[in-house]
């Protein structure tokens, strides 16, 4: 069996610690697939599994990866491990896994050490939703249809938070 798995084309590579974070991290999946944005998943922990962790951010950008989300809970260490091993942008989702409603996990992801770098969204689904819009609009600055996908996400959400369904005048 391959170390991981790879999707031919993948600018976002998607990884977490235990496939019990994929419940929240499918959004993530399924918000880089509405932007068009072809990735792939993977189940890499850095504690279970760090020599497979380590194959597959040394190899990353040679395989055109542009940037990596990382989710993990508890001691949430995967997104630095990862960052520490690749130049190419982190992502750190924090899981609310199994204690203080995913304290733990932020803390562990956002307390960086100076020089290594992991961009830490919100506890949970919203930052599993933001990770992929954030890798959008990096990918974005280089690529006119990431560019397209994004504004027209944008624009719909605009119009979607408009609506009050029930009330009066709407
Ligand atoms: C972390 O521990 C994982 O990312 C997950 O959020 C948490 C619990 O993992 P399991 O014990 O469910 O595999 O490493």
């Amino acid at each position: 069996m391959a170390e991981f798995v790879t999707v031919d084309g993948s600018r976002v590579g998607v990884l977490m610690g235990s496939a019990s974070d994929w419940p929240t991290m499918e959004k993530t999946s399924q918000t880089l697939s509405k932007l068009g944005i072809t990735h792939e998943c993977n189940v890499i922990s850095a504690h279970r599994a760090p020599r497979r962790l380590e194959a597959y951010c040394s190899t990353a950008e040679d395989r055109g990866l542009k940037v990596l989300i990382c989710a993990a809970g508890g001691a949430a260490h995967l997104a630095g491990v990862a960052a520490a091993m690749t130049h190419l942008p982190i992502l750190g989702c924090p899981m609310n896994a199994w204690s203080t409603d995913g304290l733990d996990s932020l803390l562990s992801m956002a307390q960086m050490p100076k020089g290594i770098p992991v961009g830490t969204l919100a506890v949970g689904s919203a930052g599993a939703i933001n990770a992929a819009i954030f890798a959008a609009e990096i990918l974005a600055l280089s690529d006119d249809v990431v560019r397209e996908a994004v504004l027209t996400f944008r624009s719909e959400q605009s119009a979607a938070t408009f609506e009050l369904p029930g009330a009066p005048g709407h």
